[in-house]
């Protein structure tokens, strides 16, 4: 397979993006991709700065991550969430003693003035991992879950109370003072991608809370890079996560279709292209009438080589 020589930038947040990132990876060529990941699902938790989607990258992306959980690392022990334990100490929020490590570290960095940007390219050079993932910005922004039963701190809605609320909405606090990560908006003002792939993440909780960030989606739209967004939606429903369920919640068609008409209704003219997979075909003249290019594959990835194959069809839709 031959690499694709050109810079890629990756939208990416959750599990499902991570596994669309990994194909980008390895069929790019090495220090080509950029990976803009979300921060909303960040939290103070046990004294300790937790961010999880730059960690499930930085895990995926250096072939260390617990494929069985989805997050953490690969091969862990728990010996001090079980101490924890013994000590009626906070343990809901799974922490394995060597990802442990990265967050006392992380924690560490910040209390001594170090940035997210800082950190997270250290850690990404300590795993040896050729793609660049940036955070989506230096500023705290938090999730919020709005529920029928109140308002949730993003993981506490979702591994707490196990997604179980009923949403009715989101809000990302902290966005209007958070300005877009500096390197990245540089990069594409150098026009220095070739493509922009949104990785079939969690629009609502996983994608949203990066484009809303003031600025971003619009310099995106603006691009000349084509702009290619993977649904995260095949057959009505979520490959992971809580996408479908809270499309249902919401009242938004659990479907590609539901897809495409959040993104054309918050991001006019965002969107160039629009992968469905092959079992949604009949929904594709639907979509098309949202004014977005659809394009048609497998977009289930139950391995390294079906990451590879859809990275490769969404670079060479482009291409
Ligand atoms: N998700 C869970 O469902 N249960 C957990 O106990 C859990 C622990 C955890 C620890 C570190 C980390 O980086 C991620 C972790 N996640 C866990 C996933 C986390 O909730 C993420 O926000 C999701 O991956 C959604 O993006």
């Amino acid at each position: 397979m031959k690499a694709f020589q050109e810079s890629v930038l990756a939208l990416s947040g959750g599990v499902g993006g991570a596994k669309l990132a990994l194909g980008l990876a390895d069929v790019v060529a090495p220090g080509q991709l950029h990976v803009l990941a979300n921060t909303g699902d960040d939290f103070r938790h046990l004294g300790l700065h937790i961010s999880p989607d730059i960690d499930t990258l930085l895990y995926t992306l250096s072939g260390k991550a617990n494929e069985v959980l989805g997050w953490g690392l690969a091969n862990e022990t728990w010996n001090v969430m079980d101490a924890l334990e013994r000590l009626r100490g906070d343990t809901w929020f799974r922490l394995g003693d060597n990802d442990l490590a990265t967050h006392l570290w992380r924690t560490a960095q910040l209390d001594e003035g170090a940035s997210l940007l800082q950190i997270t390219d250290t850690l990404a050079r300590q795993l040896s991992i050729a793609s660049h993932i940036h955070p989506m910005c230096e500023e705290r922004v938090s999730t919020t879950v709005h529920s029928e039963g109140g308002d949730l701190a993003f993981q506490h809605y979702f591994v707490r109370e196990q997604c179980k609320p009923a949403v009715t909405g989101f809000s990302f606090e902290g966005i209007n003072q958070a300005s877009p990560n500096s390197n990245v908006m540089a990069l594409l003002a150098d026009e220095a991608f070739s493509t922009i792939v949104v990785c079939p993440s969690n629009p609502f909780v996983s994608v949203d809370p990066i484009l809303q960030i003031p600025g971003m989606w619009t310099t995106l739209r603006d691009s000349a890079a084509p702009l290619v967004l993977v649904s995260p939606i095949v057959s009505g429903m979520a490959l992971k996560g809580p996408a479908a369920k809270m499309m249902l919640e919401l009242g938004v068609p659990v479907t590609a279709f539901g897809v495409a008409q959040h993104y054309c209704d918050l991001y006019p003219d965002l969107l160039d292209y629009f992968v469905i997979d092959e079992s949604d075909a009949t929904l594709a003249t639907e979509i098309a009438s949202l004014g977005v290019e659809v394009a048609i594959a497998p977009t289930v990835m139950k391995n390294r080589n079906e990451k590879q194959r859809l990275a490769q069809f969404v670079l060479d839709l482009v291409g």
